[in-house]
């Protein structure tokens, strides 16, 4: 089996690294990155190291001492080899995986970019992108070759971040989370264990998985551009009037778009309130991409629900308030 990490963001090098340890019955691990962000000057297949340093205050998991490629352990360090390239041309046979884990504005041009080796078989694409549920749709509208029975989706709540030290990639593992995953494909049981390897996962049917994800874009929709407008941490959304009534707006037509049903509006509430209160400290992805002055997923958050509302012909003026103001930021 090929499991295949395509993005070497932090979630990207967290999870080739953790699953290269986890020895997951002799599967392969390969990371696909773009070639300006391999070592070297000739991306193809060059093998890359990943560091990865455990801040987790739990135990790393033991290599094995058969697995070849495990090249040093250093204190709170497991140093581990993964193929690392382009990897325009991927080997699939049944039962491969890509986890796509790049930006999901990055993604379709990522996927577009592998020639698959022949049209009639494509390997499981598991979207473990935030905007995951956009991401599919625009995989869809903008790839016509892609199978939707290959897509499944999975999300984490792991915390990571990465850099670069010379031709090496380190991450560094902040929080040990939890991983959910669609289940329904060939490879979903090894997937899985290698998940459990370094926190929980838990596999999901389709309609359950769909509506975690529902309550984690109704986060994506709120949280994060009224942080990003209001230059605010996750804790301070709710601090005025005015925001307060975005927030409700928002989480209104959210539930109205995708039919929640009757509690919709309650549940994608308490879900969101809860991650306020448990990221109240920190600032949200879509704050720390304004100040670092780069491109932000809300196509993929706000941008989502308003397309989807105007195809299933129901108003979304609060998502579009929001979705225009943060364009108009990154303009
Ligand atoms: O995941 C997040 C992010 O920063 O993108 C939060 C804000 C916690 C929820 O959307």
């Amino acid at each position: 089996m090929n499991i295949s990490v395509l993005g070497s963001g932090s979630i990207g090098l967290l999870f080739a690294n953790r699953l290269a340890t986890a020895n997951l019955g002799g599967a392969t691990i390969r990371l696909i990155s773009r070639r300006d962000k391999l070592p070297g000057n000739n991306g193809e297949k060059k093998a890359s190291l990943i560091q990865l340093i455990d801040r987790t205050n739990e135990s790393i998991p033991q290599p094995r001492a058969d697995n070849g490629d495990v090249q040093s352990e250093r204190n709170d360090a497991v140093i581990h080899e993964v193929n690392a390239g382009e990897f325009r041309e991927l080997d699939h046979k049944e039962g491969d995986v890509v986890i796509v884990a790049t930006k999901a504005y990055q993604a379709v041009e990522a996927v577009e970019s592998i020639t698959w080796d022949d049209n009639t078989f494509q390997p499981t694409l598991v979207l473990l992108c935030n905007g995951a549920l956009g991401l599919k749709a625009a995989l869809l509208e903008r790839l016509e070759f892609l199978d939707a029975s290959r897509m499944k989706f999975a999300t984490t709540t792991h915390g990571a971040v990465a850099n670069r030290q010379g031709d090496d990639f380190v991450v560094e593992h902040l929080g040990r989370g939890e991983t959910w995953i669609e289940g329904g494909f060939p490879g979903e049981r090894e997937l899985h264990d290698g998940f459990a390897s370094f926190g929980n996962a838990t596999l999901l049917s389709t309609r359950m998985m769909e509506k975690l994800l529902i309550d984690k874009l109704a986060a994506s929709c709120t949280i994060n551009p009224i942080s990003a407008i209001e230059g605010c941490r996750n804790g301070a959304v709710l601090d005025s009037s005015e925001n307060r009534q975005l927030f409700e707006a928002v989480l209104s037509e959210i539930s109205a778009v995708f039919g929640t049903g009757d509690d919709g509006v309650d549940r994608l509430t308490s879900f969101v309130t809860r991650v306020i209160d448990n990221t109240k400290n920190n600032k949200s992805s879509m704050l720390r991409d304004v100040e670092r002055g780069i491109k932000t997923e809300v196509e993929y958050f706000s941008g989502y629900v308003v397309r989807e509302g105007l195809k299933r012909g129901i108003a979304t003026p609060a998502n579009s308030k929001l979705y225009k103001t943060i364009r108009s930021i990154e303009e």
